[in-house]
């Protein structure tokens, strides 16, 4: 089966973890009979969280796609997960679709997910609907969320198209301005009258929406001002297009677990959220180019499609979900280019997906999301286009990691596991980043948060059989020194055989922040034979990749060669290189050595009740805030800390805010340590180092 462009609908459901995005997902699927039992996620039976360990933990991990027919249309429904932590499938997520639904949860109201999501939508260029949910929860408030998302988003208007009738422990519907009909909790898709004491405020909350719907002509706009109203059809038209054209953000509300409200909005996602075609044309480049080429949403364009996200499936194996966005993708085998990766590959098996159901699929056309089985040759954020007309489209950029963790495999000879391991799991989450860092000398696991890191420590061992154990990995401090200062090197082994001679006299500087290492060669009359030099200038570079007094890699210091004498036998490469290294370590002693530590910028989103909270632990944290902004009830704080007090943050932060609270962390310099810091470093190098000498 393949679809028209314009019968496809690819929605995204984004928001702040808990909204109820999964639960949404799953009542408009049962509604639209794409599945037979609503499935309850405290039940672990809904379609899109699938996965065992979203089961265990009860919240979504990875995207998932539910792709199903409704009526004429074909919708894929992309259900994102809401935990910070794995935020790194929003950013793939939102460039699939045409639009997302927000949820926001009606007791808590606009929170720090749901300001990431819709900040993300943004930056896709897509249009977004809000879908107020959890109407029937205790404390649920309509008008308060209203306002809050004006307050919290004031560059955007928002325009109710659905209200409540009743809220919390008294909700008992909704209103459907649109077809001024009214839709009763546990009726789903019954239309019935709208309560008379509402009708007042329903045909006030219509005009505004007819107001707004208007504007996406003059005409309308003129006809509306002459005769007071439109025709239905022009409403559900120009509605259609305002949303297209993201003029407004229409508000819908419900309870997706009593279903109230969602049967108007899988009405809705048919008939006024936008299609491919509305979505119109999408951007990227000609490949090792910065000429910017479109694309068209046919299929009689050269083919582009746009890898989202990719599945390891124990069963499957790895699956890569597309969008296509032009042409007709063909499977059996068809050949097509990895714009991305500038290499041909082969196009296997194509699927449809109801989260972990898969069925077999002919072609993806112009508009519609599929699966790829077995693609080898292929990444999330790749481009796959016709080899003939090539274009690539923008990677993805995923936040900076909050947390990371050194990784040591437990079990003897299990490195190559665990890098085949990590490897597959980071194909699957680009987010869970693993790299050998020789300066602190540990494998480091970076990742978006202690959830994040625990759930793909633990994937390891229950899909690899790859067990490992983490502590928090060393701080990349820095030696570097304040003062000039000579010294000798001078290395002598005669003790009959084959001497060791080597001798040098050097004087280092200290070079501004950044500037690294360099050495000068201030040799004259050759009392070092320059045949010596690059030996003594890999003996330096070597002793300040040791470090001298804390066991950090020393950095911005210039080395000067200015004497030295040799002996014609006995000096070798390897002479001078120990007396380069022993010139330097004696050298950087006396040159007023110290340690500097790396500052991150980070930025911290909390509801305002808990800024001071933070602001108070992070100066505790040696931290330094530079800036404080409000947005509705939230505040970010901005600053900057040393990253050795912030390895526990995701951990602390979720406990100071009972989890509402997200932050982002990015390197900004190296700065000296504080006497303490210093000095408690090198008390430990110094005892380390004298049990290595007692126990060698
Ligand atoms: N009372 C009520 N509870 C709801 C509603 N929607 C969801 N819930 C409950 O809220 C909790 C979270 O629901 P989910 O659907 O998992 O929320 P989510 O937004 O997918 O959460 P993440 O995947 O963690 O981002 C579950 O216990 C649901 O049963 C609703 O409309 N009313
Ligand atoms: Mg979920």
């Amino acid at each position: 089966m393949s679809y028209r462009t314009k019968d496809i609908r690819n929605v995204a459901f984004a928001g702040h973890s808990s909204s109820g995005k999964t639960s949404l997902t799953e009542a408009l699927l049962y509604l639209a009979k794409a599945k037979e039992r609503l499935g309850k996620v405290e039940e672990g039976n809904t379609t899109t969280d699938y996965d065992p360990d979203e089961v265990s933990r009860g919240l979504t991990i990875g995207l998932s796609l539910a792709s199903f027919d409704y009526k004429d249309y074909h919708l894929n429904l992309v259900d994102l997960p809401g935990f910070a932590d794995f935020y790194g499938e929003v950013v793939g997520g939102m460039r699939a679709v045409d639009c997302l639904v927000l949820v926001v949860d009606a007791v808590n109201g606009v929170e720090v997910g749901t300001i990431r999501a819709l900040h993300t939508a943004r930056e896709a260029g897509i249009p977004i609907v809000v879908f107020i949910n959890r109407m029937d929860k205790e404390r649920a408030r309509f008008v308060a969320t209203l306002n809050l998302l004006g307050g919290s988003f004031d560059f955007l208007t928002f325009t109710t198209m659905t209200i409540p009738i009743g809220e919390a422990e008294g909700f008992k519907g909704v209103v459907d301005l649109l077809s001024t009909k009214a839709y009763m909790v546990g009726e789903p898709g019954k239309p019935t009258a709208i309560p008379e004491d509402m009708l007042e405020t329903v045909e006030e909350q219509r005009m505004g929406l007819m107001e707004s719907a208007c504007e996406v002509s003059d005409e309308l706009v003129e006809k509306y001002l002459d005769q007071g109203e439109i025709s239905q059809d022009e409403f559900e038209e120009a509605l259609a297009q305002a949303i297209a054209a993201r003029n407004f953000v229409p508000v819908l509300c419900g309870s997706a677990l009593n279903l109230a409200g969602v049967d108007v909005l899988l009405k809705h996602i048919c008939s006024a959220l936008p299609s491919p075609l509305e979505r119109g044309l999408v951007a990227g480049h000609k490949p090792g180019t910065e000429e910017v080429i479109q694309r068209e949403p046919d299929v009689n364009a050269p083919t582009s499609a746009l890898i989202f996200k990719t599945i390891i499936d124990p069963y499957a194996g790895k699956l890569s979900l597309v969008r296509v966005f032009s042409g007709i993708l063909h499977g059996g085998g068809t050949e097509v280019l990895n714009s991305t990766k500038d290499r041909t590959v082969k196009v296997g098996a194509l699927l449809t997906a109801l989260g972990k159901e898969q069925k077999p699929m002919d072609q993806v056309v112009a508009g519609d999301i599929g699966v790829i089985a077995k693609m080898e040759v292929a990444s999330t954020g790749d481009t796959l286009c016709s080899e003939g007309d090539p274009i690539v489209f923008k990677r993805f950029e995923y936040p900076e990691p909050t947390m990371r963790y050194a990784i040591m495999p437990k079990g003897k000879g299990d490195e190559d596991k665990l890098s085949n391991a990590v490897g597959r799991l980071s194909d699957e989450d680009p987010t869970f980043i693993v790299t050998r860092d020789s300066e602190i000398r540990q494998t480091v696991a970076f990742g978006q948060g202690e959830m994040h890191l625990d759930v793909a420590l633990s994937r390891l061992k229950s899909r690899f059989g790859v067990e490992v154990s983490h502590e928090f990995p060393r701080v990349p401090y820095k030696e570097t020194i304040k003062s000039p200062a000579k010294a000798r090197g001078r290395y002598k082994r005669q003790t009959g055989g084959r001497g060791q001679f080597g001798d040098i006299w050097l004087e280092i500087n200290p070079l501004p922040r950044g500037a690294g290492f360099e050495f000068e060669n201030k040799i004259v009359g050759g009392v070092v034979p320059s045949r010596f030099i690059p030996a003594v200038e890999k003996g330096i570079v070597e002793a300040m990749g040791v470090g001298v007094v804390s066991g950090n890699p020393v950095v911005d210091v210039k080395a000067k060669l200015y004497d030295g004498s040799y002996h014609s036998v006995d000096s070798s490469d390897m002479a001078f290189k120990i007396a380069a290294s022993l010139g330097f370590k004696s050298a950087f002693e006396t040159a007023q050595p110290t340690i500097l530590e790396p500052i991150y910028e980070v930025e911290i989103t909390v509801p305002d009740e808990f800024a001071g909270d933070i602001t108070g632990d992070l100066s505790g944290k040696r931290g330094k805030v530079s800036g404080m902004e409000p947005s509705g009830k939230l505040t970010t704080i901005r600053g900057l800390v040393p990253l050795g007090e912030m390895y526990r943050y995701s951990i602390e932060l979720r406990s100071m805010t009972q989890g509402k609270g997200t932050f982002t962390l990015k390197f900004s310099h190296y700065e000296e340590a504080p006497p303490e810091i210093r000095t408690a470093l090198v008390e430990k190098y110094q005892k380390e180092r004298a049990e290595g000498e007692r126990s060698s």
